[in-house]
């Protein structure tokens, strides 16, 4: 790769700035004080838990949550758990899709994988306790939320529906059962808007639910989120083949075995895909006006990690 490259996926792979940075750091900040302790039983179960979680992640689905909720009134103190608790959804997908039966990856967020750090079985009972953790916090969060359009019931059910066969569950279960031969562009993106889309669907709209934002509003940001979430995927893609492990923090080529946007479309037809992507985003932001500026931050965040 030429050295100009390198240093364009450097900046690709750079975190979040502005407000989006400050969000991030405040997830940062309270994941840790929501983990069981690592000196409880069991303590390698919790010892896992932390060591997914409180990884080098760049929290950009709990950031989500806080902008939405921000934009439609809602300080990020009182949505604080609820942001976490998508993070550790989103933590939980990432040790089950390492796992052997699934990816069998051996490297993630610049570190060895849960599973060939604590064994399989430890792996598959910290993924699942950080799940229902986040039920947990999700349901403890309405509660003190105190919603007068939405009740404790749509908020769990919301997230579940997103994790269940009809979200990333769904999204996964196609990835790896489909055969390469049968990997067109409409399975492609029931993959990715199911594995990757859904996730951060449920963020935006629990974002705006913790708000008590409009229906109308929440359908804005959901369908915002929708096309963030299908080209932030994409831009994951294209990051397997531009960048470099040290800059990802995962194997290189880890998808060469897969059919992806960047396989059925080249790197050029996958950026402005994913580019077009974002612009339906934005475009979908506009009856929100100024307010929804951190959004807007957000789809050119995951446009520089495409290019
Ligand atoms: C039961 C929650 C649950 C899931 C089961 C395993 C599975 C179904 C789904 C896997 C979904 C998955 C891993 C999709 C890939 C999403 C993706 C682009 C991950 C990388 O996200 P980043 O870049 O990662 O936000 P960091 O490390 O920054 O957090």
């Amino acid at each position: 790769m030429a050295r100009e490259s390198l240093t364009a996926a450097g900046e690709r792979v750079r975190g979040l700035s502005g407000r989006l940075a400050a969000l991030g750091a405040r997830v940062e900040g309270r994941l840790p004080a929501l983990l069981p302790a690592a000196a409880e039983r069991p303590e390698e179960v919790h010892r896992a838990m932390a060591y997914a979680l409180t990884g080098k992640g760049k929290r950009v689905r709990p950031v989500l949550v806080l902008a939405v909720a921000e934009m439609f009134g809602k300080s990020p103190a009182p949505v604080l758990d609820l942001a976490c608790a998508v993070e550790m959804v989103h933590a939980c997908s990432l040790i089950l899709d390492d796992l052997p039966a699934m990816d069998d990856a051996a490297l993630r967020r610049g570190r060895p994988t849960v599973h060939r750090v604590f064994g399989e079985a430890v792996a598959l009972l910290a993924a699942l306790a950080l799940l229902n953790r986040a039920y947990a916090l999700t349901a403890a969060s309405a509660q003190r939320l105190a919603l007068a359009r939405y009740t404790g019931e749509d908020l769990v059910h919301h997230l579940a529906a997103a994790i269940g066969s009809h979200g990333l569950i769904g999204g996964q279960a196609l990835d790896l059962l489909s055969p390469p031969e049968e990997l067109d562009l409409d399975r492609l993106e029931y993959i990715h808007s199911h594995k990757t889309g859904a996730l951060f669907m449920a963020a935006a709209e629990l974002g705006a639910m913790a708000a008590d934002a409009r229906r109308r509003d929440l359908e804005v940001v959901s369908r915002y989120a929708k096309n963030l979430g299908l080209a932030f995927q994409i831009s994951d893609d294209l990051l397997d083949v531009l960048a470099t492990p040290e800059e990802t923090g995962k194997d290189a080529g880890q998808d060469a075995g897969k059919v992806t946007f960047v396989k059925l479309l080249g790197v050029q037809g996958a950026q402005t895909l994913a580019d077009e992507l974002l612009g339906f985003a934005v475009a979908s932001l506009e009856p929100l006006g100024r307010r929804a500026d951190p959004l807007r931050d957000l789809a050119a965040f995951v446009s520089r990690r495409g290019h």
